[in-house]
C-alpha cells in the first residue's frame, strides 16, 4: 500500500514499480495540464471579458513562438510516454531466458497449476522469491483472465490456446489472485493466492507436498507411450512421421508451403488437430489421429513439455551451437 492509503495494492514483482512509475507519471501529466487549462480559463475569461454594452472584440493573434511550443512541448511529452511504455510493456511481455515454466489452467470457476517437477495445486500457487517465472496458460472452457495486483499482471486465458505471462517476485508472502474475465455465476469466486517463499522453504514445501506424476517430462514420456503415439513417432520411423527430437524451437514447413515455429501452440494443434498442421512430405501419409477429446489440459502440457525435452542436438544432426539459444 502506498501512502498507507489503500488505493494502491502492494508492489511485489519487479515490474510493479516500473508500471507504477508510468501511471504516476501520467497521472502527473494530466493533473498538471488539466489544472493549467482550468486556471487559464479563468484567468482569459476575466482578462478578455466584455467591459462594455457595444464592445467589439478585436483578434489576438498568437507570436509564432507560442505557436511552435505548445506543439512542440506536447509531443515530446507524448514520445517520450510512447518510448518508455513501449520498453516496458516489451518487458512485460518477453519472459526472461531464466524463467522456470508453469502451468495454468482456468475452468469455471477455479484455478489449476502444474509445477515443473509435477506437483499439482489447485487456487494456491507456491513459487520461490526472486526466480522469474513464467507461466503458460490455457482454459477447458471459457476465457478468463488471471490477474494479480501486487505483481502487476493480468493476461487472458483462452481456451484452445496457451497464452504467457511472467513475473518475478521481490517479497515473499501471499498475494491474492482474481479471474478478470467475467466467466460465469461464480466468477466472482475464481480467485486464488500465490505464496511466494524462500528458495529453501519453496524447495521443502515441494518435497512434501506429493507430486503424483513426477516431472512433466517424465510424465508426458510414459504418455507418449500409453496413447500410442510411440508406435509412429520412433526415433527410426522417420517414413512413417516425423521424428520429434529437437523440433521444439524450430521452423518447420507445413504442406501448406507455410513456414511456422514449433512453439507450445504449434505443438497442440499438431496433436488436437493434425490436418491443419500437416509437414511438408507427408500430405500423401497424414495418418496421425486427432487426439481431440482424449487427453486432458494436463495431459496435454505433459505430453508438451516431454516433446520440448526431446531437444537433443545430436539426434537432429546439427551442432550444439545452433539449438542453444
Ligand atoms: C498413426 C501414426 C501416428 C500416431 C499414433 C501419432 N502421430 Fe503424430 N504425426 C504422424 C504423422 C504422419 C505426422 C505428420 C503429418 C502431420 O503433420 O499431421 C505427425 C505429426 C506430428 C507432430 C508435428 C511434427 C512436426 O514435425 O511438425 C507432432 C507434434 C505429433 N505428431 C505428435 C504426436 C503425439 C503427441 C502423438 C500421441 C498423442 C502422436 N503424434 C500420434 C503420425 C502419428
Ligand atoms: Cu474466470
Amino acid at each position: 500500500m502506498k501512502f498507507g492509503f489503500p488505493l494502491f495494492p502492494e508492489s511485489a514483482s519487479t515490474l510493479a514499480p516500473q508500471v507504477d512509475a508510468i501511471y504516476f507519471f501520467g497521472l502527473g501529466v494530466a493533473a498538471f495540464f488539466s489544472t493549467l487549462i482550468a486556471c487559464l480559463i479563468f484567468y482569459l475569461a476575466i482578462r478578455y471579458r466584455r467591459r462594455s454594452e457595444d464592445e467589439v472584440g478585436k483578434r489576438e493573434k498568437a507570436a509564432m513562438w507560442l505557436e511552435i511550443a505548445w506543439s512542440i512541448i506536447p509531443l515530446g511529452i507524448l514520445l517520450f510516454m510512447f518510448a518508455w511504455g513501449a520498453k516496458v510493456y516489451f518487458e512485460a511481455r518477453r519472459p526472461p531466458g531464466d524463467a522456470v515454466e508453469y502451468f495454468v489452467t482456468g475452468k469455471q470457476w477455479m484455478w489449476k497449476f502444474q509445477h515443473p517437477e509435477g506437483q499439482r495445486e489447485i487456487n494456491h500457487l507456491h513459487v520461490p522469491v526472486g526466480q522469474p517465472i513464467q507461466l503458460k496458460m490455457t482454459s477447458e472452457d471459457v476465457i478468463h483472465s488471471f490477474f494479480v495486483p501486487a505483481f502487476r499482471i493480468k493476461m487472458d486465458v483462452l481456451p484452445g490456446r496457451y497464452t504467457t505471462v511472467w513475473f518475478e517476485a521481490t517479497k515473499t508472502g501471499t498475494f491474492r489472485l482474481f479471474c478478470a474475465e467475467y466467466c460465469g455465476a461464480e466468477h466472482s469466486r475464481m480467485g486464488g493466492s500465490i505464496t511466494v517463499m524462500e528458495p529453501r522453504d519453496y524447495e521443502q514445501w515441494l518435497a512434501r507436498a506429493d507430486s503424483a506424476t513426477g516431472p512433466l517430462a517424465l510424465a508426458g514420456a510414459q504418455l507418449f507411450e500409453a496413447k500410442t503415439c510411440g508406435t509412429c513417432h520412433r526415433p527410426d520411423s522417420n517414413l512413417l512421421a516425423p521424428i520429434l527430437h529437437g523440433l521444439f524451437g524450430e521452423e518447420v514447413t507445413l504442406a501448406s508451403g507455410d513456414k511456422v515455429l514449433v512453439d507450445e501452440n504449434y505443438l497442440r494443434e499438431s496433436i488436437l488437430d493434425p490436418k491443419a498442421t500437416v509437414v511438408s512430405g507427408y500430405e500423401a501419409k497424414a495418418v496421425m489421429p486427432t487426439f481431440v477429446g482424449q487427453l486432458s489440459e494436463e495431459e496435454l502440457v505433459e505430453l508438451i513439455s516431454y516433446i520440448k525435452s526431446l531437444g537433443d542436438a545430436a539426434s537432429h544432426g546439427e551442432t550444439p551451437e545452433e539449438s542453444a539459444g
